[in-house]
């Protein structure tokens, strides 16, 4: 078992639906520890570098242009294997498909309005993270 760092994104349709509370709390009662949080408005060309290696798939566009409908709220989360951790407790792309008890089944609406994002691995979380903390917003805990 790994000690991980993960970069979560409460999407602008989670933000709109006030489910920010709730959603850190159920990472939180996961054991995951929040160290890092802030809230951003992105604009299209931030959503479309965060999102650059969906840069040739259909939905880029469409993804680009709801990341920067509204604020988002971008978290960083420690834990053991954090990162297939929060992609469980998060549930399949398409809330329709999620699982039960999971915040997509909870709060999306289709595939393209789905609550939030999550690193799908080490090497996203080494992009991520970056992308929207530097050192000195990131808190040990
Ligand atoms: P995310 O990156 O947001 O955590 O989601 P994910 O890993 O579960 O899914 P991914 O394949 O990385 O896709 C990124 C986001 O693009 C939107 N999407 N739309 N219309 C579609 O068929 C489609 N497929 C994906 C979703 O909002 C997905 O979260
Ligand atoms: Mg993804």
């Amino acid at each position: 078992m790994a000690v991980e760092r993960t970069l979560v994104i409460i999407k602008p349709d989670a933000v709109k639906k006030n489910a920010v509370g709730d959603i850190i709390r159920i990472l939180q009662e996961n054991d995951l520890k929040l160290l890092a949080i802030k809230m951003v408005h992105l604009s299209k060309e931030q959503a479309k570098r965060f999102y650059i290696v969906h840069k040739d798939r259909p939905f880029y566009d469409e993804l680009t242009d709801f990341m920067s409908s509204g604020p988002c709220v971008p978290m960083v989360f420690e834990g053991e294997n954090a990162i297939s951790r929060v992609r469980e407790i998060i549930g399949a792309t398409d809330p329709a498909k999620a699982a039960e008890g999971t915040i997509r089944r909870k709060y999306g609406t289709d595939v393209g309005r789905n609550a939030v994002h999550a690193s799908d691995s080490p090497e996203s979380a080494a992009y991520e993270i970056p992308f929207f903390f530097n050192q000195l917003e990131i808190h040990q805990q």
